[in-house]
């Protein structure tokens, strides 16, 4: 099953760019615009070793799936292990990889073009145990499903960066991806989706694959007897509200330790919204929260 997924019918890609951490973003942007995705190598091999270590006794006892509906529970992975609120559990997160120079001048050309400014959507690892199964194939902006009907002319409203924090073979469940999917012409066509091969994203420790929120993709089967994991990092302009309430989860002392473009990303700065016309969010009496909380 695993070798069909990787043959593409349309000769169109077999395998994602990669280009090196570093590559100017106008460059990077344009490959996700083609491709949907591309892996930036090595982008986070200063961290992933510490980040692990801090994680691992957390990892170790977390249990797989969740608690919620029964589609969450199937799209989440019933033997998958999502850890949230990084910012809380681990230093290296905090200090090195949420307020991340080269990172972020990437995703600065996905989520600049329609907001002044983005929040960290999700922050997560997703740990795929053995003999998980093949995600539901999904595109990530189908988080706000008003936009799927717009199709690939709608704006960017999520985009995804997961981290190889294991290596991330075919058979480990490397994500799985079908490159040109952001341009279809109907992001509700299911059937296209279930006949249109896909291939694995494999990558190694420390590489990141930045994709679009418009791109179908998914969690891969892990038919190895080793677990995967990736750190997955989401984006959405500062008018859309994110996943992960951080404001909630980040005591407000930790939050002044923040950089300030990590206030910003985690709800601690008002989303200002003037760059096409609109006003200030997420603020007290019209007055900046950051100003309000006192941060400067
Ligand atoms: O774990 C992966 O490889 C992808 C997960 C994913 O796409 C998601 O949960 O939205
Ligand atoms: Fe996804």
């Amino acid at each position: 099953m695993l070798a069909t997924q990787t043959q593409s019918k349309n000769e169109t890609l077999v395998k994602l760019r990669e280009v090196a951490a570093g590559t100017a973003p106008d460059i990077v942007k344009r490959i996700i615009d083609e491709d949907g995705g591309v892996i930036i190598k090595g982008l986070f091999s200063a961290q992933v070793d510490r980040f692990n270590a801090e994680m691992d006794p957390i990892v170790a006892t977390w249990t797989s799936g969740n608690t919620g509906p029964d589609w969450m529970q199937e799209f989440a992975g019933k033997k998958t292990k999502r850890v949230t609120q990084l910012i809380r559990r681990s230093k290296t997160f905090r200090e090195e990889m949420l307020d991340h120079e080269i990172l972020l001048s990437y995703i600065d050309t996905m989520m600049l073009e329609t907001s002044d400014a983005y929040w960290m959507n999700a922050a997560q690892i997703i740990e795929i145990q053995p003999t998980e199964k093949l995600q539901y194939l999904h595109r990530d902006l189908e988080n706000y499903p008003v936009f799927r009907s717009l199709g690939p002319a709608g704006p960017e409203v999520m985009c995804n960066c997961l981290v190889a924090l294991s290596e991330y073979t075919e058979e480990m469940g490397a994500t799985r991806i079908i490159p040109g999917s952001q341009s279809w012409p109907d992001f509700n066509d299911r059937e296209r989706i279930e006949n249109t091969p896909t291939i694995p994203v494999v990558m190694e420790k420390g590489d990141a694959f930045l994709y679009s929120g418009k791109v179908v993709h998914g969690g891969g089967a892990n038919v190895s007897d080793r677990p995967r994991r990736a750190l997955a990092l989401a984006f959405c302009p500062g008018w859309l509200v994110p996943e992960e309430a951080y404001p909630f989860a980040v005591p407000l002392e930790m939050a002044r330790t923040l950089s300030k473009r990590g206030q910003q990303l985690t709800g601690f700065r008002s989303q200002h919204n003037q760059k096409l016309g609109g006003g200030t969010l997420w603020s007290l009496d019209y007055v900046e929260l950051a100003k309000v909380l006192e941060l400067d």
